[in-house]
């Protein structure tokens, strides 16, 4: 792998799409405090399906324009923002990578919640429709603008499916040998193939095939990073003022699993362990999510590389004893509830994230940061919690007539 060890100091312009997000807003404040030239692209679509669910983040969210300027008055440093429907408003968009001209695009800017994408019909069409045109939107407007510009993208662990045979997942490529007609045999690399468990996840792994075909035909550079569930809150950066405080989802649609859990240890909830809690995932904290982005934009392909793709994963655990841990700490009880989505009862999960590793990351690990999340977080804002909203309502198959569409 060719990496460009000329850029690893020097400041860039980056576009952070999706910035007013829970990975983007503090992905933002680091890259600024690093000291690269940060514009955020946003049209803050998921501060208005909290308003659509009556849902919203257990900690208190300033709007962008407190959060931009307590930035400035904190750290010293500007981050620009622009309000655009990435997936609609092409021209736009377009005009605003002509005016900036990044040297980075952090794309961010998609529907994230695998519940949400599930719920009707309605959700499915908008998660593909969003998702998949913002994608695409970002790799014509990269081209159109004739600038060379590195994108780094957030995909997810979830478009390699969570059942492995007990092999390690590698870094988004598998290696196979073929056998041609003559008997001859031949190695070559293929995208590890896909196996989404939701609309959301099946978004991802079409993302992967634009990366493909636009590298390929475009000779764009790009890097694909397969993060696991991210979990944590704060990272240095938001910590420096209250109005920085990053967002923390814990309702039943995009609350994910552990900050659930410690939301539920804290307001009194039981641990809501979806069936046996058998389940295996991988995991990462948000300081380091954000690190692994600053990794990603010093480690950039070169001309004629292939997709870059790393799994941004530091941890893998079973849901059933991530609730154990919990409850241990805590003393909250743990319920099993009937699991409404359509996924394996029980699997192993093995990951490679060396590329990571041998950049220099540091993985936080949920022994060190745990009790602090519980106590400095979910407690703090307890009184904050709507305990109506924690039941995961979004089932993935629905009784429905043939013909008769889902209400919505
Ligand atoms: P989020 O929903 O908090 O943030 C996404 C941001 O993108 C929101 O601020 C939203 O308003 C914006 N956005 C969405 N569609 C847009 C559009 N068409 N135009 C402009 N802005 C748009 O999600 P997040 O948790 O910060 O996740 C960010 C990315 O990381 C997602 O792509 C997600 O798939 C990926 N990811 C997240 C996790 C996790 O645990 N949160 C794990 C793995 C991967
Ligand atoms: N689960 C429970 N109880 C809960 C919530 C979830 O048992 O209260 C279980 C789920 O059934 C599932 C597992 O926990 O087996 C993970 O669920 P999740 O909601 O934490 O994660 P997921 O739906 O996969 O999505 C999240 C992010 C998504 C990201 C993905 C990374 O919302 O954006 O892509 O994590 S990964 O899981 O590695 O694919």
């Amino acid at each position: 792998m060719n990496l460009e060890a000329n850029n690893l100091t020097t400041n860039k312009k980056i576009l952070v799409l999706g910035g007013d997000g829970f990975c983007g807003w503090p992905t933002s404040l680091h890259l600024s405090n690093l000291g690269h030239d940060v514009v955020i692209i946003d049209n803050l679509s998921r501060r208005n399906i909290d308003n659509e669910l009556e849902a919203s983040s257990l900690t208190p969210i300033q709007p962008m324009g407190t959060r931009l300027s307590a930035w400035e008055e904190v750290s010293g440093n500007r981050i620009g923002f622009h309000n655009i429907n990435i997936a609609q408003d092409y021209e736009l968009f377009l005009q605003v990578i002509m005016d900036e001209q990044p040297d980075v695009i952090v794309h961010f800017a998609e529907q994230r919640s695998a519940p949400y994408s599930m719920k009707s019909s309605k959700n499915k069409r908008y998660t593909v429709n969003n998702n998949m045109n913002a994608t695409n939107n970002v790799l014509c407007a990269m081209i159109d603008s004739g600038l060379d510009i590195h994108l780094v993208h957030l995909g997810t662990m979830g478009v390699y499916g969570y059942g492995t045979a007990g092999m390690k997942i590698p870094e988004g490529y598998l290696d196979v040998e073929v056998k041609t007609e003559e008997g001859e045999r031949i190695q070559q690399q293929i995208l590890y193939p896909t196996n989404p468990g939701s609309v959301y996840h099946m978004t991802k792994s079409q993302d992967q095939l634009l990366f493909q075909y636009y590298n390929k035909n475009d000779g764009l550079r790009i890097t694909d990073l397969h993060q696991g569930i991210v979990w944590g809150t704060n990272t240095k950066e938001t910590k420096m003022d209250e109005r920085l405080i990053n967002r923390f989802d814990y309702d039943g649609d995009y609350g994910t699993v552990l900050n659930r859990f410690l939301m539920q240890a804290a307001v009194g909830h039981p641990i809501t362990v979806h069936g046996t809690g058998g389940q295996t995932r991988a995991f990462i904290n948000i300081q380091d999510t954000v690190r692994c982005i600053e990794l990603a934009i010093e480690n950039a392909p070169i001309h004629g590389d292939k997709v870059m793709i790393f799994n941004q994963m530091t941890e893998t655990h079973r849901v059933r004893d991530l609730a154990n841990l919990i409850s241990k700490l805590t003393g909250a009880e743990v319920a099993n509830v009937d699991n409404p989505r359509k996924e394996a009862a029980e699997n192993e999960l093995h990951v490679k994230n060396d590329l990571f590793l041998s950049k220099g990351l540091k993985p936080i690990t949920l022994d060190e940061g745990l009790l602090q999340e519980v106590t400095k977080v979910a407690e703090k804002y307890a009184h904050r919690a709507d305990h109506a909203k924690i039941p995961a309502t979004s089932t993935w198959t629905k009784e429905q007539k043939p013909g008769v569409p889902e209400q919505v």
